[in-house]
């Protein structure tokens, strides 16, 4: 396994090793070399300092893909900053309560978007700008800095903003080491090496795309084939140039559905991964069929980084279960209200614990202590169990989230602003089976007496505060909603009233 103890170090290791080394390959042809990524990382890390950013800031980021967004990344840890991504599907709404929340220094945003900090930057938030070509003013000086910051493991690297298990959007801070020690368990359990070619499609502000699929390749000396977002026929003419591809279930399904992928052109592949949502099994058999290759699910959430994956060789790739722990890291399904453990083949909560899991919520002291027990295990909101060859399977969600594409979405943000249409009692928002996304949304609505709302209509009050992702895909008017002995809605029962709404066969509309 890889001795080193922060992304940042091993990065620029890896940048003396092999400067003329192509890290990004790009669509047009062009490609990025390491020691190019090493001085532009050294020039914004020169600009974040004159702007005034101290070990311990934040650094916020709402910028498109781009070669020059990973080396702002690299840039923030050199100088001890806390890197703080944001979705670009994010409304103005949304990011304001990110940036209010975690009081950047400094806030990195696409030239269009500028406009829309006028206020913040009259109240002293430093507002950069990068575009897609690396063009804005974060590169508009050529000073660079070459000192880093000294930063040990317990340091924080990174907040990522998540609902944890319940309520309100929280920051997880991620140190470090977290991040290291997670990327050199996946290194090691993947048998990456600098010979991989990556195929990088997915978002770089989840964890996924920066934490898994970027800090693998920037610590092995690997090369990335760059990609703008996912685009199957792009995916397919990389195949037979690559070694790895990474992505949502969504990558998969889309791309069974493309002719080109074919035995040959996945070649000279060696691994397929999976994650951030469950795979469906279908797709992982007939994945298998067309291409000889088992697709290999792993297991992570924002908080923890990777738990567990199913093997890369020394066992069978289980469809339908995420394997077993990385190495250092401990899972154990438990009974949720005692916190005993249950015996395997026993659904229960699953806990984590190990150098993988985050410090804490950002400035969240309390919510952070109801969410890890006494000896340190976190408590992840997601129901399992383990199976006979000691493989962990997830059979569901403590806690009250849709995942669509791979996109977290919480019902109760979506709850409140339809709550707030005059027309409209309560409402409940759930996920349904989709072909494409896995699930998607759909929000269930009891009008005030005599009002009968349009779906359009409601749709449209909730859109302006919400990225397009999160928008209701169906929206159902009913009397009431069914609602156990306790009073409480009865989620379960509406996700099987409407499991058919998207998949075939499709049911008639129920209004
Ligand atoms: C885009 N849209 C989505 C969507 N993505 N709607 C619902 N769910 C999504 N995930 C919207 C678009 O705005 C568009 O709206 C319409 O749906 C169709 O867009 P598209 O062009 O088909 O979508 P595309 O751009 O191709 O994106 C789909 C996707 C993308 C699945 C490729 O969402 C994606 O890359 N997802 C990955 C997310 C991710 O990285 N998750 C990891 C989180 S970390 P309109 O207006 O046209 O109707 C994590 C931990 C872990 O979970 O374990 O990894
Ligand atoms: P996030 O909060 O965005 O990090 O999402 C983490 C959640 O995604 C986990 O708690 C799981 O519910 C889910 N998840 C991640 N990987 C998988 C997987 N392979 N199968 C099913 N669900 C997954």
């Amino acid at each position: 396994m890889s001795p080193f103890t922060t992304i940042h170090r091993s990065f620029v290791e890896q940048a003396e090793r092999r400067p003329d080394k192509a890290l990004f390959e790009l669509p047009d042809g062009r490609g990025v070399t390491y020691r190019k990524t090493a001085e532009t990382v050294q020039r914004i890390a020169a600009r974040l300092v004159a702007d005034g950013v101290a070990p311990g800031d934040r650094v916020a980021a709402q910028v498109h893909k781009s070669p020059e967004a990973i080396a702002l990344y690299l840039a923030t840890l050199q100088v001890g900053g806390v890197f703080l991504p944001l979705n670009t599907a994010y409304t103005g709404n949304e990011t304001g309560y990110f940036l209010g929340d975690a009081q950047p220094r400094v806030l990195v945003c696409a030239p269009e978007r500028e406009t829309e900090h006028t206020r913040r930057a009259q109240e002293g938030l430093v507002i950069e700008t990068l575009g897609v070509s690396g063009d804005g003013s974060l590169l508009d000086d050529d000073a660079r800095r070459t000192e880093t910051y000294e930063a040990s493991a317990d340091d924080p690297a990174a907040i990522l903003y998540t609902s944890g298990t319940t309520g309100r959007s929280k920051g997880a801070v991620l140190t470090h080491g977290n991040l290291a020690a997670n990327c050199r368990a996946l290194l090691d359990s993947w048998r990456f090496t600098a010979d991989d070619r990556l195929i990088h499609a997915l978002p770089i502000f989840h964890i996924h795309g920066l934490f898994v699929a970027a800090n693998m390749a920037l610590t092995a000396g690997a090369s990335l084939h760059y990609l703008p977002k996912f685009d199957a026929d792009a995916i397919v003419d990389l195949l037979p140039r690559a070694t790895v591809l990474m992505g949502v279930p969504t990558f998969y399904t889309r791309l069974l559905k493309h002719p080109g992928l074919t035995a040959e052109t996945c070649a000279g592949m060696r691994l397929f991964v999976s994650g951030s949502a469950p795979l469906l099994a279908g797709d992982h058999e007939s994945f298998a069929t067309r291409t000889g290759h088992a697709i290999l699910e792993r297991y992570g959430m924002t908080e923890t980084g990777m738990n567990t994956t199913n093997p890369y060789e020394g066992g069978p790739r289980k469809p339908g279960t995420v394997g077993k722990p990385l190495p250092g890291t401990e899972i154990r399904v438990v009974d949720a209200e005692s916190g005993e453990p249950l015996p395997d083949g026993e659904v229960g909560s699953i806990e984590v614990r190990g150098p993988n899991v985050f410090t804490g919520y950002w400035r969240l002291p309390e919510k952070t202590a109801a969410e890890f027990r006494a000896d340190g295990f976190f408590v992840t909101g997601d129901l399992g169990r383990i199976d006979e060859d000691g493989y962990l399977c997830l059979v569901g969600r403590g806690k009250d989230l849709v995942i669509t594409g791979g996109y977290n979405v919480y019902p109760k943000e979506i709850e409140e602003l339809l709550d707030a249409h005059p027309e409209v009692v309560e409402s409940a928002v759930i996920g349904v089976p989709h072909p494409d996304f896995g699930e998607t949304v759909v929000a269930v609505v009891v009008p005030t007496p005599g009002a009968q709302p349009a779906a359009e209509e409601l749709r449209e009050f909730v859109a302006g505060d919400l990225a397009r992702f999160k928008h209701p895909r169906a929206v159902r008017v009913v009397e009431a909603l069914p609602r156990n002995v306790m009073g409480k809605v009865q989620k379960a029962e509406l996700r099987k009233r409407y499991e058919s709404l998207f998949t075939p066969p499709a049911s008639p509309a129920d209004t």
